[in-house]
């Protein structure tokens, strides 16, 4: 997906021109993967724009870079204090993503990551749909031949950059077979996550989403949004394991991240899910979700940083 430039980027604590936020080729992730980023989104809402649950984002990245042991050099509230300033400073006013990424720079190489700077950075630029304009009516998805990580070669709580490869050999697979996503399984063959997203399904009216730390999963705070949301709603929402059967025999089934949101799944493995067409739980919820993000339902009103 191309990137719509802005002004800044912020680097190691300066607001630098949007040319000029480069890196040396040397530079140590760049070679390893070592490192941790984040999505976040920030939306117009009726009262100027709005961070959505940055707090939950800054620490899940201070937890990645933890398992990392990779120590960062901003605060929690220096992130966050950061992230807002950046939209300002960019007067993103329409909303956009935003990605902070903590990495290893240049100073030292091998392997050994032991002295090699820990580098900080934000960006942020407008970012459409995420799997295409037409995955309002549903995505066709692919069930990977490539595994999800084993937790024991890849720390799957943290989001790692290195274990994006990963994801994007699975993404590629898919996207050349002709369809919109991958879902992967664990290396014990139960259902995991997708490449970018976590998954429900619902079944007999509950909802159901693999528990992430057993799947290997990401802990997505989309999902867990959606959780609370799905909760409130008055539905029963539990975690559950999953084979890929349960895909194919589910009444609907979503995938929910911050790049993709709330997207319908229409097939599994060319099975229709349902009748392909997006569900009637799926779509309120979906509809809640982008009604809380955007600022128009009071009960979320936490979930929102002002700008
Ligand atoms: N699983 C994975 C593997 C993942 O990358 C994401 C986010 C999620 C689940 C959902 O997590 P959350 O955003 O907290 O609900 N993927 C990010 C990166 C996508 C990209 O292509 O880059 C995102 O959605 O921002």
């Amino acid at each position: 997906m191309p990137i719509t430039p802005t002004k800044k980027i912020w680097m190691d604590g300066e607001f630098v021109d949007w040319d000029d936020a480069t890196v040396h080729v040397l530079s140590h992730t760049l070679h390893y993967g070592m490192g941790a980023f984040e999505g976040i989104r920030a939306y117009k809402t009726p009262n100027g724009v709005a961070i959505f649950r940055l707090k939950d984002h800054m620490e899940r990245l201070l937890r990645s870079c933890r398992i990392l042991m990779m120590d960062v050099p901003y605060s929690l509230k220096e992130l966050c204090e950061t992230a807002k300033e950046l939209v300002r400073v960019n007067e993103l006013h329409d909303g956009c993503y935003l990605r902070p990424i903590v990495y290893l720079g240049y100073g030292e190489i091998g392997v050994n990551p032991i002295g090699a700077p820990v580098q900080t950075a934000i960006a942020a630029w407008p970012w459409g749909a995420y799997l295409g304009e037409h995955a309002e009516k549903g995505v066709r998805m692919k069930i990977s031949s490539w595994s999800r990580h084993h937790p024991n070669a890849m720390p799957t709580a943290s989001k790692t950059i290195g274990g994006y490869v990963n994801a994007s050999l699975a993404k590629v697979e898919a996207v050349k077979a002709g369809y919109d996503e991958a879902i992967m399984l664990g290396p014990d063959g139960r259902v995991s996550e997708c490449t970018g997203e976590n998954l429900f399904i619902v079944k007999d009216g509950v909802i159901l989403s693999p528990p992430p730390s057993e799947a290997g999963a990401l802990r997505g705070i989309t999902q867990a949004s959606i959780v609370k949301i799905a909760a409130d709603l008055g539905y029963v929402v539990s975690f559950e394991a999953m084979r890929r059967d349960d895909l194919y025999l589910a009444d609907e089934a979503f995938l929910t991240g911050t790049a993709a949101e709330v997207v319908p799944i229409s097939s599994v493995d060319d099975r229709l899910v349902g009748d392909g067409n997006p569900g009637p739980i799926t779509t309120e919820i979906k509809t809640t979700y982008h009604q809380a993000i955007r600022g128009e339902r009071p009960q979320y009103e936490e979930w929102l940083a002002r700008v």
